[in-house]
């Protein structure tokens, strides 16, 4: 695997750790959960994440940098290729392996799939490198068994001591989880200051949030047919603190779907900065103002640059 941290003379940790599985089991909620911050966007619309999304973690012990990535789901259209892609790279490239699996939902055809993409790795990286974590044990429909027993056929050489059911929405379960990935973490150096607990830049961040107000307010299909780009950021400074200014534009394929996040009278659209401009306000420090409109660029899904840009 790659990013190997060279060998230390002291015995300090770092990794970097892929969280894969299904849309929607729960990864992007777990990788905040572990960096105490809102470093990637959440939803219960399937496959919300599109990029693979740092989140760091620092202890005595060393760093481990998670990395989210988008829910794997079977579809030959070009952006789910492009996002299984992302996801996949992830999972070669890093130290450690966090499989993220739905305790309220059974293993069927896309959980077969990416148990066989796992067994199908180095069996030293199922046997040393991987954990398992079953989500959602908080909710009532949840069944731990019938998923061990799955993991038990499936992935055999995966130690029964590394799979952790826990639950990201009540923070259970997980500190035993990230012990057991610092025990597993090859000794090196830190890839991150201490002090920081993502690695995004300003306007991903910005970008991500609003499309998350997206996910969450906007109905069916019309939430994987936007995209966000940022227009202007500045920032202007004076004597008392920093005011970011930014004109952000939500992209859809049509002009009907224009039309509905804009919503009657621009109730949509005023709906989603709102709740955006709160979230900001939250993770950043300066003051934001956000000018937000809505554009359409036609057929964007099939888009090879706009494609390359965002995926
Ligand atoms: N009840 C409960 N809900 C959870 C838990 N973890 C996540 N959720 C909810 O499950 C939904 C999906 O969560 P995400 O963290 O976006 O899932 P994801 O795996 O990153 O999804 P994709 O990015 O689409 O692949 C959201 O509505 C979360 O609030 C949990 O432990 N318990
Ligand atoms: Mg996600």
């Amino acid at each position: 695997m790659c990013y190997h941290a060279p060998l230390m003379s002291d015995t300090k940790k770092s990794a970097f750790a892929a969280i894969v599985g299904r849309p929607s089991v729960g990864k992007s909620s777990l990788l905040n959960c572990f960096c105490g911050g809102k470093a990637a966007i959440v939803s219960p619309v399937p496959q919300t994440t599109r990029n693979s999304i740092r989140g760091i973690v620092n202890r005595e012990q060393g760093q481990i940098v998670f990395v989210d990535t988008p829910g794997i789901h079977i579809s030959e259209k070009k952006l789910n290729l492009r996002l299984k892609a992302v996801s996949e790279r992830s999972l070669t490239e890093s130290d450690l392996i966090v499989y993220v699996l739905d305790a309220t939902r059974p293993p069927l055809d896309e959980e077969n799939a990416i148990a066989a993409r796992l067994a199908a790795l180095p069996q030293e990286i199922i046997r040393e490198q991987t954990i398992a974590l079953i989500n959602k044990i908080d909710l009532p429909q949840a069944h731990c068994p019938s998923i061990e027993i799955f993991l038990e056929d499936t992935l055999p050489s995966l130690p029964r001591t590394r799979i952790f059911p826990v639950s990201a929405l009540m923070r259970t379960g997980l500190d035993c989880a990230l012990d057991c990935l610092y025990d597993m973490a090859p000794q090196g150096h830190p890839y991150y200051d201490d002090e920081v607990y993502t690695d995004q830049d300003v306007q991903f961040r910005i970008t991500e949030i609003i499309r998350e107000k997206c996910m969450l307010f906007l109905q069916n299909e019309l939430p994987h047919c936007i995209y966000v780009d940022i227009e202007n950021a500045a920032l202007k400074t004076n004597e008392h603190g920093g005011i970011l200014q930014v004109m952000a534009v939500i992209r859809t394929e049509r002009d009907s779907q224009k039309g509905i996040v804009i919503g009657k009278g621009g109730a949509m659209i005023k709906k989603i900065r709102l709740a955006a401009l709160a979230d900001l306000a939250e993770i950043f420090d300066w003051k934001i103002t956000l000018d937000l409109r809505v554009k359409k660029d036609k057929d964007w899904r099939h888009n090879d640059t706009i494609l390359k840009k965002l995926v």
